[in-house]
């Protein structure tokens, strides 16, 4: 199939899952045009089957908002035409369903009838899409898709729950290339950040404020109080610089680095002990799947997505958001038990083998090969 993919190009994992499931699916022989305005980070070498157009929106003293969406689904038009392509996949609503909906509709006038697929990923309907600024676009757009899905039951739900939908929502999760993740620990790496092999913690994210960072440094506080422990934050946002002097304030920071925006996940992970995602809200948590294949248990809030990937007591903790003490405990508690240590980390990678990469690109297969029909 020719199919084109349109997404955000940055570190969010909206972008991730739709750049991951482009090679995917270019691997099993597929077309796959990337429409966006970057090159996506994880579209990082060579492929023979992926093509990636770049969506320009040339400046104009007029425009304060120079108009995005219009140069997107201008591009969309271009590129259909002008490669066959038979569907379109665009993850993350705003703004890319009702572009999509415009191309949809001037290739119609050209006699030419293109599905289109949205993915929700969360906060295009938590957050953003519900906004009233927002909605009524939203709605349409979603309604006006010849498919939807949703990254877990309870974005499917919330979305239910929040707007006028017309048309069912497939739940269709994220997923996890477990062969990446299986990797053993460079010693090296350990030891320069761990010198006298202390627990390792870990957070990754897009330090917004939906991702509660304060949160993993109280618990990060009480934990080395009670187990020698590093503390590891990955990634970069708005929230960093508050963080950073958080750490410095609680006299924490000779015990935590932060690493920026890093591509080898694997490796930090290979090292680490405990993820820890304390989220006022996570669709879905693709970092924590990505932890659980690497075999690193996850403390996180019991919110939106999560308990349908993280088990609590099995794969790792689910706590209340903001209870700090309960996350704290728990890490005390399975740091200080070799035996059930090691049977959580075998219950985390066990766990996401369910979401293993060949078990849901299929199901993204199925559903385009019904939407041609
Ligand atoms: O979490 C973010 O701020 C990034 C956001 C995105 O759109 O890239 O992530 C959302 O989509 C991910 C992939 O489906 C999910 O794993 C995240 O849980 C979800 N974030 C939220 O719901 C806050």
């Amino acid at each position: 199939m020719n199919i084109g993919i349109v997404c955000y190009p940055t570190y969010g994992g909206s972008g991730v899952l739709a750049t991951e499931l482009g090679k995917a699916l270019a691997d099993k022989g597929h077309n796959i045009h990337f429409i966006t305005y970057q090159q996506p980070v994880r579209l990082n070498a060579f492929h023979a089957n992926i093509f990636y157009h770049e969506v320009r929106v040339p400046t104009y003293p007029l425009f304060d908002f120079p108009p995005y969406e219009t140069a997107l689904a201008s591009k969309m038009v271009d590129v259909i035409i002008n490669n066959e392509v038979e569907l379109l996949h665009v993850h993350y609503a705003i703004p890319h369903a009702s572009a999509a909906y415009m191309a949809k509709q001037i290739l119609l006038k050209e006699g030419k009838k293109i599905p289109v697929i949205t993915t929700l990923h969360g906060t295009d309907i938590t957050l953003v899409g519900r906004d009233k600024t927002y909605s009524p676009v939203v709605t349409f757009s979603m309604n006006e898709s010849d498919a939807i899905t949703a990254v877990s039951k309870n974005l499917r739900d919330e979305t239910y729950l929040n707007f006028k939908m017309e048309k069912e929502i497939e739940v269709i999760y994220n997923f996890v290339d477990i062969k990446r993740f299986e990797r053993t620990a460079v010693q090296a790496f350990r030891q320069i950040i761990a010198p006298k092999n202390e627990k390792i913690l870990l957070h990754a994210s897009n330090f917004r404020k939906v991702k509660r960072v304060d949160d993993v440094v109280n618990v990060f506080k009480e934990v080395n109080k009670k187990i020698p422990s590093k503390l590891l934050f990955v990634g970069d946002g708005p929230e960093r610089t508050h963080i950073e002097g958080l750490c410095r304030q609680l006299d924490a920071h000779a015990d935590v680095k932060f690493l920026g925006r890093q591509e080898q996940m694997e490796d930090i992970l290979a090292i680490s002990d405990m993820f820890i995602l304390p989220s006022e809200y996570e669709s879905f948590g693709l970092v924590a799947l990505e932890a659980m294949a690497a075999g690193v248990p996850v403390v996180s809030t019991n919110v939106g997505g999560l308990p349908e990937i993280n088990i609590n007591d099995v794969t790792g903790f689910l706590c209340d958001v903001g209870d700090v003490a309960c996350m704290s405990k728990k890490i005390i508690g399975v740091f200080s038990d070799e035996n059930a240590f090691k049977e959580m980390k075998k219950n985390a990678l066990k766990q996401a083998k369910k979401f293993d990469i060949n078990k849901i690109v299929p199901l993204y297969e199925n559903l385009y090969k019904k939407v041609l029909e």
